[in-house]
This record gives structure tokens, sequence and C-alpha cells, in this order.
């Protein structure tokens, strides 16, 4: 393997931290799941408008290449070595209301986790078998769920592209074919093992197999963003009692892509913002202030339509779930306040 060739437009944090005396260093290392450097580093190798650029196949990834991602998670995360990630997410903790009760900027909440079975690797070095097998053990325990959670499986392989194109253009649904992902070695085999559950209202839902073997998610039109993070907390409290999800006291719930370690949870709001998105600098100084980020809202790396933007934590490592949530309520209500006071 030689050293990657970027080109001066690279701004990824892979081609800030990998020296060349890092990359001697971690060149023919390999994880006991068979991972290695370059399976690492490939989805930023090839983008190189990455923003991040590195998964890791496994929890070993994070100690053995931990040269080029100890400083890609300071630098994202602000989280060091010796830092210990904490959880709480207890929805009594949450003291918040409804940041728009009128609903007239709020267009929807939506609050979701990552999370990987203990006892696989990650989806870029899984295995066909394995991910299937990921594939039937949580559609199991998840067609074992009741009340308001109560829902059907519904397998990638099979669906017809115009409901795969409804659910998606309704948010519901991951999209395809995106190329980071790709790179990354996460869309193998696609469409097998993949899928969506969902409840009937489709205010809750759980994709199989996407950039993590689960993303669990809750989602409802409006604001009411305390609502949303209890359907999520009632949900995962209940699937971790019949699943097992890998994690570690340093870095919490272990995820393929660093920026979602810990938490793991972006909890977002699809937001009108038409007048203080004409002053983009405002805007962009609120956000940074609040530990957000913006989106467009069809999901990462869309543009915005129209004045409406995604607007969701950025922090989710070395914070606990009810602030990672806190970070979304008072970065919208300053957002809010400022759009109501142009
Ligand atoms: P993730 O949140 O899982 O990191 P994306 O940013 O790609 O991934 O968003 C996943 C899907 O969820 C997209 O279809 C996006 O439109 C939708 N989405 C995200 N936030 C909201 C929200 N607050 N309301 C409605 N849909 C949302
Ligand atoms: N697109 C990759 C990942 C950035 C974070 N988003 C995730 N994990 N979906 C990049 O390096 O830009």
């Amino acid at each position: 393997m030689k050293y990657p060739k970027f080109t001066d437009g690279c701004h990824s944090l892979l081609c800030k931290f990998l020296t060349k005396e890092v990359f001697e260093e971690l060149k023919d290392r390999k994880t006991s799941n068979g991972f290695t450097l370059s399976k690492a580093i490939n989805s930023g190798v090839v983008n190189e408008d990455s923003g991040i650029g590195v998964y890791a196949g496994d929890e070993e990834s994070y100690t053995l290449f931990a040269p080029l991602f100890d400083p890609i998670i300071k630098e994202y995360h602000g989280f060091g070595t010796d830092d210990m990630h904490v959880s709480n997410f207890d929805p009594k903790d949450l003291d918040i209301s409804n940041p728009d009760p009128e609903g007239k900027f709020i267009l929807s909440t939506r609050i979701r986790v990552g999370r990987n079975l203990a006892d696989f690797p990650l989806g870029t070095i899984i295995s066909k078998t394995q991910r299937d097998k990921v594939e039937s053990l949580v559609s199991d325990t998840l067609k074992s769920l009741k009340g308001e959670l109560k829902g059907s499986y519904y397998p990638l392989k099979g669906m017809s592209k115009d409901v795969k194109e409804i659910l998606i253009k309704d948010h519901f649904l991951f999209k395809e074919g995106d190329r980071f992902l790709e790179a990354a070695g996460l869309n193998r085999d696609w469409p097998d093992g993949r899928g969506i559950y969902h409840n009937d209202d489709k205010t809750f839902l759980v994709w199989i197999n996407e950039e993590d073997e689960l993303r669990i998610i809750s989602m409802q039109q409006g604001g009411d963003i305390k609502e949303v993070f209890t359907r999520l907390s009632k949900a995962v409290t209940l699937i971790e009692q019949k699943a097992s999800f890998m994690k570690t006291k340093h870095l919490g719930y272990i995820t393929s892509c660093p920026t979602n370690l810990g938490t793991a949870m972006r909890a977002s709001v699809h937001i009108k913002l038409p007048i203080l998105s004409r002053k983009m600098d405002i805007f962009e100084e609120i956000i940074k202030e609040n530990h957000l980020q913006i989106r467009g809202i069809h999901g990462e790396h869309s543009q915005d339509e129209s004045g409406i933007f995604d607007i969701s934590n950025k922090r989710r490592l070395g914070i606990n779930e009810v602030q990672c949530a806190y970070d979304l309520f008072n970065g919208v209500k300053k957002l809010i306040e400022k759009e109501s006071s142009l």
C-alpha cells in the first residue's frame, strides 16, 4: 500500500491527520476481522470532498488505528484519549417545552441513534452471511414490540421502486447509492440484508444495515422535541433488553463513522427560516455557537430548499443524550428568536 496522493483541495480530517509517519506506523496493521488501514481510509481517498474520510471496521479499529482515529475524534468532538463517555437517556431530565408551539417554523422533528451488534463486525467489513443474520436477529426482536411501537418490517429486497421512492421522499427511508458509504464498503450486496421497520404512524422506525446495523428513529410533525425524545428513549430501552450493542467505557456506542460515536444521536428539526437564510453569516454564527450543523432537508449532502433547513446537534460524544437534545432545543430557540426579530 502506497501513501495516498491528496490534492491541495482535500480538506478532510483524513488529509489533515494521515501524516506520512502515521501512515508508515499503521499501513501493515490488520484487525482480527481483517480490517486494514486501506479499508479505513478508502472513502476519504476516493472522495476528496469528504469532511472526515475514515470509517471503522470493528471496535478494535478504534484502538489499532488510534494514531489516526484519536486526533480525528479530538478535532470533531473535542474529546480526548483520557475522557470517558457518559450516558443519560432519561426523558425526566429533559425539562423543555415545544420551542414552536404555534407551529410557525418547525415542520418536523426527528431524533435517531445508531447502534451495532456486539457480536458482529461493523458494516464496512461484515460478510453477507453475517449481515443477513443481523437482519433476521434485529427484525425478529422488533416484531415483539407492542402498543405505539408495534409495526412491521419491510425488507428492501423485493420492495417496489415506487414504494421505495415514496418512503425516501417522505423522509422515512435511507437514500441509496451514497458514494461515501460505497467507498467504505457499506453498500456491498445491496439491497440484501437491508430494510426498514416502522409503526403504522411512521413515528417510530428502524433502519437495518445502512451505515450502521441499526438506526433507531423517532419522528413526527411539529416541534415537540420532548415527545420525540421520550418515544425514542422508551424504544431503545426495550430493544436493549434483547440485543447487546457494541460499546466501550471510553467511546460509548461504537459506530462505523467516528462522527457518530458516543450517544450516536442526531436530533434534528426541519425548520423554515426564510429571512435568516438571507443572512447566512448571522445564521452560521448561531449554528456554531450552539454546536449545531446545517443539512439540506433530503439528508446528508443534500441542499436546502426554499429556506427550509435540517438543523441538528453536532456533538455526540462526551455529552449524554439529554444534553444532545438540549443542544438542539437551545439552538432552535435562538434561531426562532433571530428569525422573528428580523
Ligand atoms: P441521519 O440523520 O441518519 O444521519 P440523513 O441526514 O441522511 O441521515 O437523514 C436521513 C433521513 O431523515 C433523510 O431522508 C432526511 O430527510 C430525514 N430527516 C432528517 N431529519 C428530519 C426531520 N427533522 N424531519 C423529517 N425528516 C428528517
Ligand atoms: N460523508 C463522510 C461521513 C461524514 C459524517 N456523516 C456520516 N457518517 N453519515 C465524510 O467524511 O464526509
